[in-house]
């Protein structure tokens, strides 16, 4: 039976991806992210019948109250909330990073995510119905120089999501946390404001994870058994790994 998918960051990168594949495979996807140019192209491409282009700045408190009441009734029974909508900015140490994107970071990552799950948890709740899928990242598992906040925000996303099913365990409500590592999308132009030359240095002689990977591992997790909550996915490219510890040595 056909779902109503909201997804958001859908105009890149995974939550783009994502919406592509769960039209294919006959679900219905509201698509929200600020760009609204892209999302009206995408609507074009996929069918007013199968998109719903919503503009949204995911942290925008009014904006998301607003705009979630007024959706059409027929678009208003959200059976997968896919908080996809995120962000790093910088890879500066602590003491020189820019304050003002960790605000950023943390109104986006965190307070958005929260946000727009108390707007449609209670409607999945009294329908006894829903899954709640959030995009964490391995920067929420494993700190590296530069993660700070970002991957402080990700490690929110993580505990958030585990809460969260604590609170609807006695319910038919799913949460999944899927935790990508290194992955070719808009993330690191971003990261790196707009220098593609850096963001092409991430990637450069590896071979990174996609946005269709991603993408894969979303609509499989809402595709397992109504017993079934996979808690968490954590993918990474095959050529990453964590690490282990930081020594620095005096010379
Ligand atoms: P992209 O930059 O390609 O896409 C990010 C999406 O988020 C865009 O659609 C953007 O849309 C949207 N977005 C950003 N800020 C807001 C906002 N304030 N309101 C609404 N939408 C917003 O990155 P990815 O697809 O890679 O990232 C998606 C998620 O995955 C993020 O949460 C990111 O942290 C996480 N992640 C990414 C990894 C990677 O290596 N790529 C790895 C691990 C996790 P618009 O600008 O139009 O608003
Ligand atoms: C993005 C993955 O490793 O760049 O969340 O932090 S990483």
């Amino acid at each position: 039976m056909s779902r109503t998918v909201l997804i958001t960051g859908a105009s890149a990168g995974f939550g783009l991806a994502a919406a592509k594949r769960f039209v294919a495979l006959g679900d219905r996807v509201i698509a929200c992210a600020r760009r609204n140019n892209r999302l009206q192209e995408l609507r074009t491409e996929l069918g007013a019948e199968n998109l719903y282009a919503l503009p949204l700045d995911v942290t925008d408190t009014l904006q998301i109250e607003t705009l979630l009441s007024s959706l059409p009734v027929e678009w208003r029974e959200i059976d997968v909330l896919i908080n996809n909508a995120g962000l790093a900015l910088g890879t500066n140490p602590a003491h020189t990073a820019l304050l003002s994107d960790w605000e950023t970071m943390i109104d986006t990552n965190i307070k958005g995510l929260v946000n727009l799950t108390r707007h449609i948890l209670p409607s999945m709740v009294e329908r006894n119905k829903g899954h709640v899928i959030n995009i964490g990242s391995i920067a929420g598992d494993y700190p590296y120089p530069g993660g700070n906040t970002y991957g402080a925000t990700k490690a929110f996303v993580k505990q958030f999501s585990l809460n969260l099913m604590a609170d609807l365990v006695e319910t038919p409500i799913r949460v999944t946390n899927i935790e990508p590592g290194a992955a070719e999308t808009e993330f690191s132009i971003v990261r790196y404001h707009g220098d593609k030359e850096k963001a092409d240095g991430v990637y450069a002689g590896m071979q990174p994870l996609t946005a269709d990977d991603i993408a894969e591992c979303i609509v499989w997790a809402t595709q397992q058994p109504a017993h079934v909550n996979i808690n968490r996915i954590e993918v990474m490219p095959t050529n990453q790994a964590s690490a282990g510890l930081k020594t620095y040595r005096e010379s």
